[in-house]
């Protein structure tokens, strides 16, 4: 490297934990150079270089991790199922309403009611929390149109968040999430459209990052997530999928053919799947929200994750049905609790491996030169901190792309 270096800022004197490689490569009274938002030196405090820093903060001690990325989201709806979350206490399963039209296709309802700045207002709300936490990076899906305007203006909605909201969004097209009423008992007709006509109006006015469906009995077989898989290869667009999730399908395996970003939700998943997922290296992404909000008894096989070498991430799934989750480090510490984790496996799942599930770890999820600088500094001694509280409130400040961000939206 050539010295002297010359950055725009210089932040030294706390705990910085790189997350490179997954692992937490802790650097002990560290320091991070940062020049046109990008990080250009990382190291010890004792080996910082010949450098001229614009601004030098001091850190005073505390934890600098990258910053969090929140994978897998329905932030975007109209309504609430409330009365839903009710009635399920009462005895009435997820399957079972949905069956008479609530669940997902009441959400559709109130999202096709409502207008984009509705739609916009109330994400903005919900988005807030999650960046209270530290979160930099946030991946959003469409879902509740479930027709052609509706979907485009989810996703619209989704874009223009990105523009407004100091934080990444990339948006996911999740049109093959339920059936819309107008093709009760024909979910191959759905498809044709999502295939031949909204995907390609997606692909052309750039709205969608990614293509994702819900391979389960009751939304879409894998032969007709194959199909959307295939149109959005076509098109050059990666897709992910909701597989697993209540049953075992094999749609994490197709996923893998596919070369997916990522599976997600996977309490069925089987070994089969975990291989063929380790072979495509796709992201098993996990939602311990909807795992316990759902009551569900059946465990991701985490172990065979692990075994096979499958990269984990966890995320909030945020969405009004199963999983009404705007804390991530809730979920971090639910995917040990529940799941078995361990606090580096999780926090390395929303940074680097949750970079993974949507793409950009070359860029994101890591503090190593040459990265965007979106990262958190956290009144913690030690990162497990961050996953052992339940609840409550950590301040943190937020760096994005090498600027503090305002603590409020
Ligand atoms: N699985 C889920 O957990 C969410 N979507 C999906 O495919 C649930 C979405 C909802 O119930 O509104
Ligand atoms: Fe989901």
């Amino acid at each position: 490297m050539p010295f002297p270096l010359n950055c725009d800022t210089l932040w030294s004197g706390a705990t910085v934990v790189t997350m490179r490689d997954g692992k937490y490569h802790e650097i002990l009274d560290g320091a991070l150079a940062v020049k046109h938002g990008k990080i250009v030196w990382l190291g010890p405090r004792s080996e910082i270089p010949d450098i001229t820093a614009q601004q030098h903060h001091h850190l005073n001690g505390g934890v600098v991790m990258p910053g969090f990325i929140d994978c897998h989201t329905h932030l975007i709806f109209g309504g609430d199922r409330s009365a839903e979350f009710e009635k399920r206490l009462n005895g009435v399963s997820y399957a079972q309403i949905a069956a008479e039209g609530g669940g997902i296709l009441s959400t559709v309802r109130a999202t096709r009611k409502a207008s984009e700045d509705e739609l916009l207002q109330s994400a903005r709300q919900r988005l807030s929390c999650l960046l209270a936490e530290g979160v930099t990076s946030v991946e959003i899906k469409s879902g509740y149109g479930l027709d052609i305007d509706n979907e485009i203006k989810m996703l619209r909605v989704i874009r223009q968040l990105g523009e407004q909201i100091p934080a990444d969004v990339l948006a996911t097209c999740l049109a093959a999430h339920a059936v819309p009423p107008e093709f009760s008992g024909d979910a191959d007709g759905w498809v044709s459209v999502v295939c031949e006509q909204l995907l390609p109006r997606v692909k052309q006015q750039n709205l969608a990052d990614a293509v994702d469906a819900f391979c389960e009995h009751l939304a879409f077989s894998p032969a007709q997530t194959e199909r959307v898989f295939r149109a959005a290869r076509e098109l050059g667009l990666p897709v992910k999928l909701h597989a697993e999730q209540l049953s075992a399908l094999a749609g994490s395996s197709l996923a893998a053919r596919f070369n997916a970003l990522s599976a997600d939700h996977l309490e069925y998943a089987t070994e089969d799947d975990a291989r063929a997922m380790a072979a495509s290296q796709t992201v098993a992404v996990l939602l311990p929200g909807a795992f316990y909000l759902l009551r569900e008894k059946q465990h991701p096989p985490v172990a065979a994750f692990r075994k096979y070498g499958v990269p984990m991430a966890i995320a909030s799934d945020a969405n009004p049905g199963t999983s009404p989750a705007l804390s991530l480090r809730l979920m971090l510490n639910m995917a040990c609790t529940l799941f078995g984790l361990t606090p580096e496996e999780a926090l390395a799942g929303v940074t680097l491996n949750a970079a993974k599930a949507l793409g950009i770890h070359t860029s994101h999820g890591s503090l190593e030169v040459g990265k965007v600088a979106n990262f958190v500094h956290w009144p913690v001694a030690r990162p497990a901190e961050l996953v052992y509280w339940l609840g409550g409130q950590l301040p943190c400040t937020v760096i994005y792309q090498g600027e503090k961000r305002e603590s409020s939206l």
